[in-house]
């Protein structure tokens, strides 16, 4: 078959402009190739975006990305993040030809099979020189606002001498159309990320067919209504690709290249067609493709020439890289230790001090304050001491306690500020937050209330997939916030946020425990943390000095223990910690013997032994006590058991009126114990506690 010719009978597509460079064009091909036979070989992927992106990505990588494959996680390198993750092979095809050794052609054979590093959709932490998890559309785009602003806030802090790097981000069609796109690009015009370079491939193809069927935004209007600069080129076109980016170079504001491509350039009938979205193009496509791209090689061969330009373009950035080393060797010592240890993730050692000295005056003022207070008081003690941290809220800092003292705005263009004014964008903050921590160097919290993490749960969980420590503050954590009623009260989300595989949800029930939650998630550098905290003013609890020890390390505790056998066990978190505490004591008068456990972080008491599980549960019936839903508490609460919570929304009124209105009261709670000691008085006790 000739390049004219077409399988099964379709016309014979037109042949293919010259490309301005056939080196260059050659290095595409390369990478259209791997992305053929990967999918074709898995029966499994999306070959027509990297075959369309291919241009871009090589003249990107081929003559601007600053990267040594050699040191993948050299501070100083550029990121690049594939927002479109679904092309996947685009980014594994870049890895293998530019030389890091993790990306093997072994690797690119087994796309999409069980333990390869070359996963459905790229996965941080499974290759090098994959920056951020990405794969639902859109949130790549808003990591590379984060990134891009940990770069700004860095080189403020540290010099450009020593951090000076740009963030390129590959988003689709489907990125633009997310809502999460909106608050991206909006931040990052606010921001002024001059740093920031984001092409759009600009194919108008998705999924369903040609994206007029759904979407006639004007993209290029759009990016510059948020304050970015926008440039437009074919996409095939190496020289045009390449002036743009070094426009981009020059502005003072981010800027979007909107790339015009051809989804699955080179394929014969299936070019520019949804067809080539997310199927193998099958192998007779592919033979057509191989022909009229002039690539006349095996599948997974490539030729000694592509091969050795790739690792040429791999190896460029060595000297680069040795060069900064050398000027970070010559900065005086401190800089240069301070430098490392922040990108090194380690926490100073003031930090232990600083919070042992805010429960100290927790002590010593023993007033009743609201965990969010108190976790402001927390933040005020940290902020001296933890330069890394990074604060910020979606507008909501007066109710969050989210700015301490000391804490100044970031206002762009100078970044010297460490609070972010991330305004009413909980989604775009939270990925943002994931695109700072992902950078390293910082440790970012932003805060919001617990019932609008709804709007930023994709990220969260994102957060939890990818192992990044982001810490969020989310405070108005129950009905206990009163009179903006059952809009703004979270019933569902401890158990949903909960459900979440490898995020920390933690109930802090006093001051003390809300400083010790704070030191653990500050710890957790690759596991996220959630704070739920309250609104309304909580009793301190943690009265006694515990000479160092971080309770809540292990996730519960016994609080208070009653001399002699437990008759009852009540279970509680947060701020019903203290009606557990108040309704022991009437219990106690009726000489029922009750144990108050708190149990401020679930994810942290499931991974102690069965031998701490049964000293803090115990043996005896339980009651659990919590302002939401059951979900999840049968875990703890094993056969004799009864549980005090939410069975539906909340209600307008203030707190001191739902909580006896929904029965979430010391009375109740201690009406259940009684009920359970004396039906089960004798029975035999189930120690191990039941699984839902
Ligand atoms: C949040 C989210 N919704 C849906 C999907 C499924 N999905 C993957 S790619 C895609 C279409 C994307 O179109 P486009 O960005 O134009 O990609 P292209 O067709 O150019 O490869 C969809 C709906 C997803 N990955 N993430």
């Amino acid at each position: 078959m000739t390049a004219h010719d077409a399988p099964s009978g379709h016309p014979a597509p037109a042949p293919l402009p010259p490309p301005a460079d056939p080196k260059l064009r050659r290095m595409a091909n390369a990478l259209r190739a791997l992305a053929m036979d990967a999918v074709e070989q898995a029966k499994s992927g999306h070959p027509g975006m990297p075959m369309g992106m291919a241009d871009v990505a090589t003249v990107l990588f081929g003559q601007f990305l600053k990267f040594d494959p050699s040191a993948p996680d050299w501070p100083d390198r550029d990121r690049f993040v594939l927002s479109a993750g679904h092309g996947s092979m685009l980014l594994y095809g870049l890895l293998h030809l530019t030389g890091y050794a993790d990306m093997t052609l072994d690797e690119l054979k087994r796309f999409r099979q069980l333990g390869s590093k070359t996963a459905g959709h790229p996965e941080r932490g499974l290759a090098s020189g994959i920056e951020v998890t990405t794969g639902p559309l859109g949130q790549g785009m808003a990591n590379s606002v984060g990134i891009a602003l940990a770069e700004r806030l860095l080189a403020a802090e540290f010099g450009e001498d020593v951090v000076d790097h740009h963030t390129y981000a590959i988003c689709g069609d489907g990125c633009l159309m997310e809502g999460i796109s909106h608050e991206a690009l909006s931040l990052a015009g606010h921001l002024r990320l001059r740093k920031l370079i984001v092409f759009w491939d600009n194919n108008t193809i998705s999924i369903d067919g040609p994206t007029s069927l759904a979407v006639d935004d004007d993209q290029v209007a759009r990016f510059a209504a948020h304050g970015w600069a926008t440039d437009q080129v074919d996409g095939h076109d190496t020289d045009a690709i390449a002036a743009a980016i070094k426009r981009a170079h020059e502005n003072d504001r981010p800027t979007m290249i909107a790339c015009r491509t051809t989804i699955a350039f080179g394929a014969p009938t299936k070019a520019g067609t949804a067809a080539a979205h997310g199927s193998p193009l099958g192998p007779d496509e592919i033979k057509g493709a191989r022909e009229r791209l002039g690539w006349e090689y095996p599948a997974f061969v490539i030729p000694d020439d592509v091969r050795g330009w790739w690792h040429e373009v791999g190896a460029r950035g060595a000297a680069t890289r040795r060069h900064w080393e050398t000027g970070l060797g010559r900065l005086d010592a401190a800089r240069r230790g301070e430098f490392e240890r922040r990108m090194r993730g380690e926490l100073p050692k003031d930090v232990a001090a600083a919070l042992e000295q805010a429960c100290a005056e927790f002590r010593a003022k023993n007033a009743k304050i609201a965990t969010r207070v108190a976790s402001g008081e927390v933040l005020n003690a940290l902020v001296p001491v933890l330069p890394e941290l990074v604060g910020g809220s979606a507008d909501l800092t007066p109710s969050n306690n989210t700015k301490a003292k000391g804490q100044d705005d970031v206002r762009p263009p100078a970044y010297a500020g460490r609070y972010i004014r991330y305004g009413v964008r909980e989604h775009g903050m939270a990925a943002a937050m994931n695109g700072i921590v992902a950078h390293g160097g910082l440790i970012p919290y932003g805060g919001s209330f617990l019932t609008f993490t709804d709007y930023a749960r994709p990220s969260i969980r994102l957060s939890a997939l990818s192992h990044l420590g982001t810490v969020y503050v989310m405070t108005h954590d129950s009905i206990g916030l009163g009179e903006d009623g059952p809009t703004h009260q979270p019933v569902e989300h401890l158990a949903a946020l909960r459900a979440i595989p490898q995020l920390l949800v933690f109930r802090p029930a006093d001051p003390v425990e809300t400083a010790e939650c704070w030191h653990l998630a500050l710890e957790s550098r690759r596991t996220p943390s959630v704070l739920a905290l309250t609104r309304q003013a909580v009793p301190l609890l943690r009265t006694a000095p515990d000479h160092g020890e971080n309770r809540s390390a292990r996730g519960a505790y016994v609080l208070s223990e009653p001399s002699g056998t437990r008759h009852v066990t009540l279970l509680a978190t947060g701020s019903e910690v203290s009606i557990a505490v108040a309704a022991q004591q009437q219990l106690a008068a009726e000489g029922i013997r009750a144990a108050v456990v708190s149990m401020p972080c679930w994810e942290l008491f499931e991974r102690q032994d069965e031998a701490y599980h049964s000293a803090v549960l115990g043996s005896a019936p339980r009651v659990g006590v919590e302002a939401g839903v059951r979900t999840g508490w049968n875990r703890w609460l094993g056969r004799n058991a009864a549980f005090v919570g939410m069975t539906g929304f909340g209600g307008s009124a203030p707190a001191e009126a739902l909580y006896p209105h929904f029965h979430i009261t010391a009375e109740r709670v201690a009406e259940l114990a009684r009920g359970l000691v004396t039906s089960y008085a004798g029975a035999s006790r189930d120690p191990t506690p039941g699984r839902d």
